[in-house]
């Protein structure tokens, strides 16, 4: 085996000169420089599922908001999570050792180290988003996994919660946690179900415009349109941005990181005022709501509101249900959660808020020790998760009324419309539409439960952004020393003041975060801490 390991290898020479980390969301470049790293991806999946005695390990192709030139890969572990850290560790060394005989060599080091038996079967489930690269990345990665000898599923083009979907149900498969049928239809039917159980006879007022980003969302989407509830019954769903034909148009002025961070529609939206809008990212994995308000002026409904109105619904099916003594609610959030959210959650909500370090894998893992977690980054990724235990209690709860009852299957349905693998920006968006029609709101209701304190996001560019080590969820610096403190003084000068900077865990920068009364103090406040920064 060692040697079809090299000649794969050899096949894809790595480009001189070039590091490769593995990072908060895979390996993410420029698809030209990423073949060597794909072949070699291949074998790590396959050594993580002989690690787990042939457990389902998946790669997906995707570099979800990037440009349309960038491309990138990441693995999921059986039940759908991210990897692991100390995996995340192993591709990095893999991706970067020089010669084809050494990947061979550190292949069959980790086999014994981590009890990998190469003659354990290996198996890899894999798909990709639809960018132009996609196909020979996709050649790469199967070069890497025949030589390893894995068995291989390949779904062609699936949103990333897709993917992770499959995962999940291949290794749940005729267990007592059965999450799904492992295929497209499968998906579909899953969600659309849920979706109109979960509405319970009530019809979501208005409309929705679903920006694709031009990515894989698009055809997924209009493949779920179809198993759900005719538009006379449900939602009437227009989407938007959904040409994957043309792949230079992927997140080009369109997708949730154009809306999130230019703060405004896509150009090519027509809606008009008080209609519903959401965006999705290139990978489906992220969604944000916005709208324009009677006086034609934007408005965004970011990841933090979806956690707030999705927190503050469960919470009252809970105690409708009968629930509330039993299961504990909390919403998990990062530092970049608009203050007056946080606010909002503790102080009218009472439900308690976590802040982890940024990434999906942080907020996932601390939202696994609540009964009923829900975590989003402000950006629109996330999710909410159902401990085992919770998942027990709800199954097993006897209602006492009718309207017990009425909760009750409403949270159950709930439970089957959200994508517990990992935050899906299908299911999150049909969740925030369940709960609206539950609630009788429209975006406007929505937006007034609070108001966000006005904040900035800067970008700064320095020489080496290594330095920037943070402690208490990324909030405070530690080194360079004496920044934090100069900080502090810059944050006491305006009025509810806060602010932080860190290292970007996916692009060469430090990205510095302010928020403040007034729109001028948060401007200056950001401003003066980048030039800190410098
Ligand atoms: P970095 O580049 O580490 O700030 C960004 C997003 C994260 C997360 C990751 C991974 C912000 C401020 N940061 O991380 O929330 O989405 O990309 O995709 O939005
Ligand atoms: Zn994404």
């Amino acid at each position: 085996m060692s040697d079809a390991i090299v000649e794969a290898v050899k096949k894809h020479p790595a480009p001189e000169g070039l590091v490769y980390t593995y990072g908060t969301a895979g390996f993410r470049t420029k698809a030209e420089v990423l073949d060597s790293v794909l072949t070699r991806v291949g074998l790590v999946a396959a050594l993580r599922s002989r690690s787990l005695k042939g457990k389902w390990i998946g790669v997906m192709i995707t570099a979800s908001h990037n440009p349309p030139e960038d491309n990138g890969v990441k693995l999921v572990e059986p039940l759908g999570n991210m990897l692991q850290e100390d995996w995340e560790v192993i591709s990095t060394e893999i991706a970067n050792k020089a010669s084809p005989e050494d990947v061979s060599k550190y292949y069959h080091d980790i086999a014994t180290q981590h009890k990998a038996d190469l003659d354990t079967p290996a198996r890899v489930v894999v798909a990709r988003d639809t960018r132009a690269s996609g196909s020979r990345l996709l050649g790469c990665l199967q070069d890497g996994l025949k030589a390893a000898g894995a068995e291989v599923k390949e779904y062609g083009f699936l949103t990333t919660p897709q993917l992770h979907y499959m995962v999940r149900c291949l290794n749940t498969e005729g267990t007592k946690d059965a999450y799904g049928t492992p295929t497209e239809k499968g998906y579909y039917e899953k969600f659309g179900a849920a979706f109109k159980t979960a509405l319970k006879g009530k019809k979501p007022s208005g409309s929705l415009t679903v920006d694709c980003a031009n990515g894989v969302g698009g055809p997924k989407l209009t493949e779920l349109i179809k198993h759900l509830p005719p538009k006379e019954e449900g939602l009437e769903i227009f989407v938007i941005n959904d040409n994957v034909i043309k792949p230079e148009s992927l997140n080009v002025d369109c997708g949730a990181d154009f809306v999130k961070t230019n703060q405004r529609a896509p150009p090519s939206s027509k809606a008009g005022p008080g209609d519903r809008c959401c965006s999705l990212d290139g990978d489906a994995d992220r969604v944000v709501y916005y709208f324009k308000d009677a006086n034609n002026v934007f408005r965004l409904l970011d990841g933090d509101r979806i956690a707030t109105l999705v927190a503050s619904f469960l919470g009252d099916q809970v105690r409708l249900a009968g629930l509330a003594d039993s299961l504990k609610i909390g919403v998990v959030q990062t530092a970049y959660a608009n203050g007056a959210a946080t606010q909002y959650v503790e102080q009218h909500l009472k439900l308690k808020v976590d802040c982890t370090p940024t990434g999906v894998k942080y907020l996932h893992h601390a939202a696994e020790k609540l009964d009923i977690g829900v975590y989003f980054e402000a950006n629109g990724h996330g999710t909410v998760i159902f401990s085992p235990d919770t998942l027990d209690t709800i199954a097993k709860h006897e209602p006492k009324s009718p309207g017990q009852k009425e909760a009750l299957d409403v949270i159950r349905a709930c439970i089957d419309l959200i994508n517990q693998s990992v935050g899906d920006a299908l299911s999150d968006f049909l969740l925030v539409e369940v709960v609206l029609a539950h609630k009788n709101w429209g975006p406007q209701e929505w937006l007034s439960t609070y108001t966000d304190l006005p904040n900035r996001l800067l970008k700064v560019v320095v020489s080496d952004r290594k330095i920037f080590k943070t402690t208490d969820a990324e909030r405070r610096l530690v080194a360079p020393e004496g920044l934090q403190a100069q900080i502090d003084k810059e944050v006491q000068k305006v009025r509810q003041g806060r602010s932080f900077a860190r290292a970007s865990g996916t692009e060469d920068a430090v990205r510095v975060y302010a928020e403040a009364a007034t729109k001028a103090e948060a401007e200056d406040l950001a401003r003066k801490v980048s030039e800190l920064v410098k």
